[in-house]
């Protein structure tokens, strides 16, 4: 390349990716260069701003730089920062536990569950507890959908009942006594203080003692539900953010007809 500049050669940066030692990419390879936001309980200021870039530093980020500082209320301000982190991730070893259906669409369900089921698949759902949160469980359920995707409600093949936001785990368990129900959607997004962890459990065991967990498919939902978190507190399955119907509808049709005719 001739001289200017913008002629550094693609051969001056790093390139080399290391999958045990992952790190962020900016405008380089292994770079490290991270946006990273936080409010802290201080006046704005200049004495904020070299708070900030302390923080960043024991946070492990070097070169930090606050491009953004406003103060939301008297007392609190928020920080928009860049740095670079010094720390690095081995993503050969990482294993996730996922749930293992392959995700189809929703014709594909519905035709599955008239031909293996040969009936509709009743399922209740709820954002149970105190859980005030009622859009996680509509993207799921809702006619309309969520992202393009349309909601359990829209299938032919299923017959869904959203009873909506904080349901005691007692009246949805009676309402899924009352309709026969195939399968549970339990939704939870507040996780403070381990609430979900108690709630979730309370579930598993009050179904446990009325001889119906076995009986029922059960699954769980929200933005800090993994699949591996459902399994240790009993559920079938957990499903965390970016879930869509299409993978529950089709995880459920796939469990039941499992369930029914022992396929893998
Ligand atoms: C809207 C909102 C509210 C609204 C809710 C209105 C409503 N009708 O839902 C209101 C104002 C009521 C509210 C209240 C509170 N909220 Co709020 N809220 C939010 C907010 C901004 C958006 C949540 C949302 O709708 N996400 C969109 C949906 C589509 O995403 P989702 O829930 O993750 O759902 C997807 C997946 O998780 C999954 N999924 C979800 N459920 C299920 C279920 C099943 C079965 C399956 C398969 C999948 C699944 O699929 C969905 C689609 O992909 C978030 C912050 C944020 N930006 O996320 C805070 C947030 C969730 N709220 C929070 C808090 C703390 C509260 C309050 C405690 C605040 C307070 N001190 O009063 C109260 C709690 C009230 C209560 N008793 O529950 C915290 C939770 C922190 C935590 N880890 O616990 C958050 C993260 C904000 C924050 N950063 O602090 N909140």
């Amino acid at each position: 390349m001739s001289g200017g500049l913008y002629s550094m050669d693609q051969k001056d940066f790093d390139q080399t990716l290391d999958l045990t030692k992952v790190k962020p990419y900016g405008d380089t390879m292994n770079d490290g260069k991270t946006q990273i936001s936080f409010t802290l309980p201080v006046p704005a200021g200049d004495e904020a701003i070299e708070a900030a870039k302390q923080l960043m530093k024991k946070m492990g980020f070097e070169n930090p730089l606050v491009v953004f500082s406003k103060e939301l209320t008297e007392g609190f301000t928020f920080f928009n920062c860049y740095g670079s982190t010094v720390h690095t991730v081995d993503y050969s070893t990482i294993y996730v536990p996922k749930v293992e259906s392959t995700v189809w669409s929703m014709d594909e369900t519905d035709d599955f569950i008239r031909e293996h089921i040969g009936r509709k698949i009743v399922v209740v759902g709820a954002s149970t507890g105190t859980d005030a949160h009622t859009v996680g469980i509509d993207a799921i359920m809702n006619m309309k959908g969520y992202a393009g995707h349309y909601g359990i409600e829209r299938y032919e093949m299923f017959d869904a009942l959203n009873m909506g936001s904080q349901v005691p785990n007692e009246e949805f368990i009676a309402k899924a006594v009352e309709m026969h129900a195939d399968a549970l959607l339990v939704s939870q997004t507040v996780t403070q203080k381990d609430v979900h962890i108690k709630n979730m459990t309370e579930l598993i065991e009050m179904l446990e003692a009325e001889g119906l967990r076995d009986k029922l498919i059960v699954i769980c939902g929200g933005p800090r539900i993994t699949h591996e978190l459902a399994k240790e507190l009993g559920f079938d399955a957990g499903f965390g953010t970016n879930t869509y119907a299409d993978d529950v509808a089709s995880y459920i049709a796939q469990e039941m007809d499992r369930r029914m005719h022992g396929n893998k």
